[in-house]
């Protein structure tokens, strides 16, 4: 790929629109929509405007007029690539945007390539890679807590982290050089205690950073909350309640669902990621009793379990798959007990198993849909994450998770070197080895792969 060549692209989604935007930059671009475009005021040429105008006129294949347009003109360094660019708003017709394409390609321009645009802006020091990613979370994000996340991303909150363990690690890392340069004469110049000291902060804040990874995948790609219980309690009718449609099968059969059924709902600026489990059973039926492993399987993967269970049967005590079960063998997960079907009893005073003490509950009919919103509010407070107020910085970039956890072995490496006095040079080397992998992160190292993966996933035009 030619970094030198000025490039083009749509830069809006096609489809019935109003308005489009081809995007042009490089050394080249105002000159050369220059040669296409007539302003309606006369004898105005783009290339003598100021930075960031706009202007109005047409663009023109020789004399037969293609559309009338808005073009902005961004002179370097003062756009998003740092380059010379121009914004040309025609009219959304995709024979329009073709034609415009057209004419800049015959002018010399080539189409850009996937992320092509913000490629350069790192190229040209506009912004870290980490920002560049973020730039494609915050145009996929798709609820308020992902949006929060990719913003404070893409404006450096993490990025600001990341500088702030390297500097921390050049601090060591001066310290102990120190040592080196008077290897000769056996010196510890470097107070072990302040290694010390330093290296377990650094170790905490690489670890903080890598333990936000679950709840930061978690809200980019939905919170996973398995609906599980025994059969016929009203699952699958809860998750259409959710998702305000008909997309379980609801009978009165036992053994209604028996593969799980999945769908995403946003919830107070959260996605939940709701799975609808066949019921838990002992059963001789074979598929069936495929679907209950796999029931198992989604609690094993999901965050949030909900317990449901139906008022009748639950003041019977007649639980045949056993809750204790099932926390005993997951007991990391958040557990919500659901009963359902109180249209059913006169009074839902009941007074539940022992069991149930200590587990949040909520009393819905899931058929009614009585006290859904309760429900959703204890899904939403038990995410033990505040993402109004709540400004530490998420990772949801399984790419930096991996560049984390790398830092953080080689971080436990040299908080092992300190305890067993390995000589300073080993320790020098894997603090350097720390500051290899978070520089991944922010590009401050980069391989021609790295940024081939990552810009290959963005859109033309971006
Ligand atoms: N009265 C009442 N009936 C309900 C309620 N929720 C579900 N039902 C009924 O209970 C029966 C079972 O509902 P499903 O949603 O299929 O139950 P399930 O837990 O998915 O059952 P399996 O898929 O067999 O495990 C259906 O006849 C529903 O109409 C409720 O809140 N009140
Ligand atoms: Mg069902």
């Amino acid at each position: 790929m030619n970094n030198n060549d000025t490039i083009c692209a749509i830069a809006t989604a096609q489809g019935k629109a109003a308005i489009a935007v081809v995007r042009v930059s490089g050394e080249n671009a105002i000159m050369t929509v220059d040669k296409i475009f007539t302003a309606a005021k006369k004898n105005k040429i783009l290339s003598r405007q100021a930075t960031a105008t706009t202007h109005f006129g047409y663009i023109k294949d020789n004399d037969v007029i293609v559309d009338e347009v808005l073009v902005s003109i961004y002179k370097k360094p003062h756009s998003y690539t740092g380059e010379n660019s121009v914004e040309i708003s025609c009219h959304a017709s995709y024979y329009i945007q073709q034609q415009i394409l057209q004419l800049l390609i015959n002018n010399g321009v080539r189409p850009a390539m996937p992320g092509e645009f913000t490629q350069r802006a790192f190229m040209n020091g506009k912004m870290d890679l980490s920002q560049a990613e973020a730039v494609a979370d915050l145009i996929a994000s798709s609820n308020m807590a992902s949006h929060k996340i990719a913003m404070n991303q893409m404006r450096g909150g993490f990025s600001n982290e990341i500088n702030d363990l390297r500097e921390q690690l050049l601090n060591f890392i001066s310290l102990i050089e120190l040592e080196l340069d008077f290897s000769e004469e056996d010196v510890e110049f470097a107070d072990r205690k302040e290694l010390n000291h330093l290296v377990n902060r650094i170790d905490e804040h690489i670890s903080q950073l890598g333990n936000s990874f679950k709840l930061g995948n978690a809200i980019k790609n939905g919170i996973p909350v398995a609906i599980i219980g025994k059969p016929n309690v009203g699952k699958s009718t809860l998750l259409n309640a959710l998702l305000n449609e008909e997309k379980a099968i609801v009978s009165d059969i036992e053994g209604t669902t028996r593969d799980t059924i999945e769908d995403v709902v946003n919830i107070s600026g959260f996605t939940f990621r709701f799975i609808d489990t066949a019921g838990l059973r002992h059963t001789t039926d074979t598929i069936e009793s495929i679907g209950i492993e796999r029931t198992l399987q989604k609690v094993e993967k999901s965050d949030i379990v909900l317990y449901m269970t139906d008022i009748e049967n639950i003041s019977k005590n007649n639980m045949q798959y056993n809750l204790h079960e099932i926390m005993s063998k997951y007991p990391n997960k958040k557990y919500i007990t659901v009963v359902n079907k109180i249209d059913n009893v006169e009074d839902d005073n009941i007074s539940l198993p022992s069991i149930f003490e200590n587990i949040d509950k909520v009393f819905i009919s899931a058929k009614k849909k009585h006290n859904i919103n309760e429900l959703t509010d204890l899904l939403v407070n038990s995410l033990d994450y505040n993402i109004t107020e709540n400004d530490n910085v998420i990772i949801s970039n399984i790419r930096h998770y991996e560049a984390l956890k790398h830092a953080s072995d080689a971080v436990q490496r040299v908080k092992s070197g300190l305890s067993t006095g390995i000589s300073s040079d080993f320790i020098a080397q894997d603090i350097r080895e720390v500051l290899h992998y978070l520089g991944e992160i922010t590009g401050k190292i980069s391989t021609d792969d790295i940024l081939g993966n990552i810009f290959k996933n963005f859109c033309i035009g971006k």
